[in-house]
C-alpha cells in the first residue's frame, strides 16, 4: 500500500463532522499570541483559547523553554512508587493558589480523567470512613464532565450519552438552570433560579441521603452553551451537601485558572467544594494534564493501614509527567507575571458591553457573559437545530475569527491576554456574520 501523507482519510477526528471537514478542510499550521495561522496563509484570531485551554495565548516563551529544558534533563520518571522534584514543586504552587482546605492535589492527563478520579475518590473516601453505603453520584442535566463512563453518566448532554448504552448505574441528575425567561440578557450571574438547587433536597428525600456519595457540577456550564449559576445557587448546593454529609465537586476544567476573572470559580463565587477538577489551562493546553484538588480531610481519610500499602488504587502512567509539570510551571509563571488570573475582571466591563452590543441583531435570543466568557444564543433555523450557529462558525472562520458553537449557541472564551482592539474585532466580525445568516 502506498501512503499519501496528505490524505485526510485515515484520521478519525474527535467531536467533528468528519465528512464535512474532509470536504472543506480547515487546517492550522502555526500559532503565536492571539492568532492561529491557517494553511492558506491567513491569521485567525483565536476567540476560544484553542478549546478553552490556551489562556496565556500561543507560543509563550516561558512554557516553550520549560518544556525544552525538561525533555533534555528528565524525559520520563515512573509515576508509581517513584517521584521527581517538579511534581512536588507544582503541587505546592498549585495548592497555594487554591483557597481554604483544598491543599492536596492528584495529577491526571485530561479533564475526563480528572472527573473519573474525583468520582472514584468520593466513593472510596466514604468507604474508608465506614460509609460504604454512599455510592450514588448526582450530576446535572446539560452538564459536561468529559467522555469517559463516569463523567458521561453524571453528565447531562443527551447527544453525548445516547449512543453508549446504559452507562454507570446509581446516578441521578439535578435540573439545569438554562432557559429561565426572566434571566434573558442578564449581565453576569443571573438573578433567578437559585431554588433549582433544592432539587438536591428532593433527590435526598427520594434516594435517602445516606446513599449519596457526591454531587458534581460545573460552576458554569461551558459545553452546554455557557449557562451561569443563578445568584445563591452554588451556596445553596453547598448547604444541602453539608446538611447530609455529601461531597461537593466543582468541575473547573473550563473555569479554572482565571477564566472568570478570579483564579478559580471557588474564589469568584465564594463557595468551597470538597474537590475541584481541573485540566486545560493548567498547562496552557500545551501538554495534556489534569489535576484534582481535594480537601485535607479526604487525603487524610485514606492514610491508614500498613505504611507500605498503596492507599488509593488509582493513577495513570503519565500522572505528573515531567514535561507536563514543566509546562504547568511555565504556565503558572506566565499567569503570575502577567496578572492573567485576574485580568478578565479588569476588562470585564468592556467585554460585557461588547457582548451586549449584539442585543438587537436578528436571530439573537439571549446573551450571557462573565469574566472572559460569552454565550450568544441564536434562534434555531426551523427544523434544523444547530445549523444556524454552525453557519456562523464557518462564516466567522472565513472572516478571520475562530469561535465555538454548541447547539445554536456561539461560545467565546479568548486567551486572557486579549486587548481591547481584539475584543472590538471579535464583536464587529460577529455582528457582520450574524447579520448575514439565513
Ligand atoms: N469537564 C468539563 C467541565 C469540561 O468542559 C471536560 C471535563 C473534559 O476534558 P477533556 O480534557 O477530557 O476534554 C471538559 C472539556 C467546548 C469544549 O467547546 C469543551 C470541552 C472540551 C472541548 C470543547 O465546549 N470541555
Amino acid at each position: 500500500m502506498t501512503v499519501n501523507a496528505n490524505s485526510l482519510d485515515a484520521y478519525w477526528m474527535p467531536f467533528t463532522g468528519n465528512r464535512q471537514f474532509k470536504a472543506h478542510p480547515r487546517m492550522i499550521v502555526g500559532a503565536d499570541g492571539m492568532y492561529f495561522k491557517t494553511s492558506d496563509g491567513r491569521d485567525l484570531l483565536d476567540g476560544i483559547a484553542g478549546l478553552w485551554c490556551c489562556s496565556a495565548g500561543h507560543n509563550r516563551p516561558r512554557i516553550v523553554e520549560a518544556i525544552r529544558q525538561q525533555v533534555g534533563e528528565l524525559d520520563y520518571a515512573p509515576a508509581f512508587q517513584m517521584g521527581h522534584p517538579k511534581q512536588f514543586e507544582l503541587a505546592n504552587r498549585l495548592t497555594q493558589l487554591m483557597p481554604g482546605d483544598l491543599n492536596k492535589v492528584f495529577f491526571t492527563n485530561s479533564g475526563s480523567e480528572s472527573v473519573e478520579t474525583a468520582l472514584k475518590m468520593a466513593i472510596a473516601y466514604h468507604r474508608a470512613r465506614g460509609e460504604g453505603h454512599r455510592t450514588r453520584l448526582i450530576g446535572r442535566e446539560k452538564g459536561y464532565h468529559g467522555v469517559n463512563f463516569g463523567g458521561m453518566s453524571v453528565g447531562g448532554m443527551p447527544a453525548n450519552r445516547k449512543m453508549f448504552g446504559s452507562l454507570v448505574s446509581g446516578v441521578d441528575h439535578l435540573r439545569h438552570t438554562h432557559g429561565i425567561a426572566e434571566n434573558r440578557f442578564s449581565k453576569g450571574a443571573p438573578l433567578h433560579g437559585a431554588e433549582r438547587a433544592d432539587d438536591l433536597q428532593r433527590l435526598c428525600e427520594l434516594h435517602d441521603p445516606s446513599t449519596i456519595a457526591a454531587v458534581i457540577v460545573e460552576p458554569l456550564a461551558g459545553s452546554a452553551g455557557v449557562i451561569l449559576p443563578p445568584v445563591g445557587y452554588l451556596k445553596r448546593l453547598r448547604e444541602i451537601c453539608d446538611q447530609h454529609g455529601i461531597l461537593l465537586i466543582f468541575d473547573e476544567v473550563i473555569t479554572g485558572f482565571g477564566r472568570l476573572g478570579a483564579p478559580f470559580a471557588v474564589d469568584k463565587f465564594g463557595v468551597e467544594p470538597d474537590m475541584v477538577t481541573t485540566a486545560k489551562a493548567l498547562t496552557n493546553g500545551v501538554i495534556p494534564m489534569g489535576a484534582v484538588f481535594v480537601q485535607d480531610k479526604i487525603y487524610d481519610a485514606f492514610m491508614q493501614g500498613p505504611e507500605n500499602m498503596v492507599e488509593f488504587f488509582h493513577g495513570y502512567t503519565y500522572s505528573g509527567n515531567p514535561m507536563a509539570c514543566a509546562a504547568a510551571l511555565g504556565a503558572l509563571d506566565t499567569y503570575e507575571e502577567e496578572g492573567l488570573l485576574t485580568r478578565a475582571s479588569e476588562l470585564s466591563d468592556y467585554w460585557q458591553d461588547a457582548v451586549h452590543s449584539l442585543r438587537d441583531l436578528p436571530h439573537v435570543i439571549d446573551l450571557r457573559n462573565i469574566g472572559f466568557i460569552a454565550g450568544i444564543e441564536l434562534e434555531p433555523l426551523p427544523g434544523q437545530p444547530t445549523k444556524r450557529a454552525f453557519n456562523a462558525f464557518l462564516k466567522a472562520y472565513e472572516a478571520g475569527l475562530l469561535i465555538r458553537t454548541t447547539g445554536d449557541t456561539i461560545a467565546l472564551s479568548p486567551p486572557l491576554i486579549i486587548e481591547k482592539s481584539q475584543i472590538d474585532f471579535i464583536f464587529d466580525t460577529l455582528s457582520n456574520v450574524i447579520k448575514t445568516l439565513d
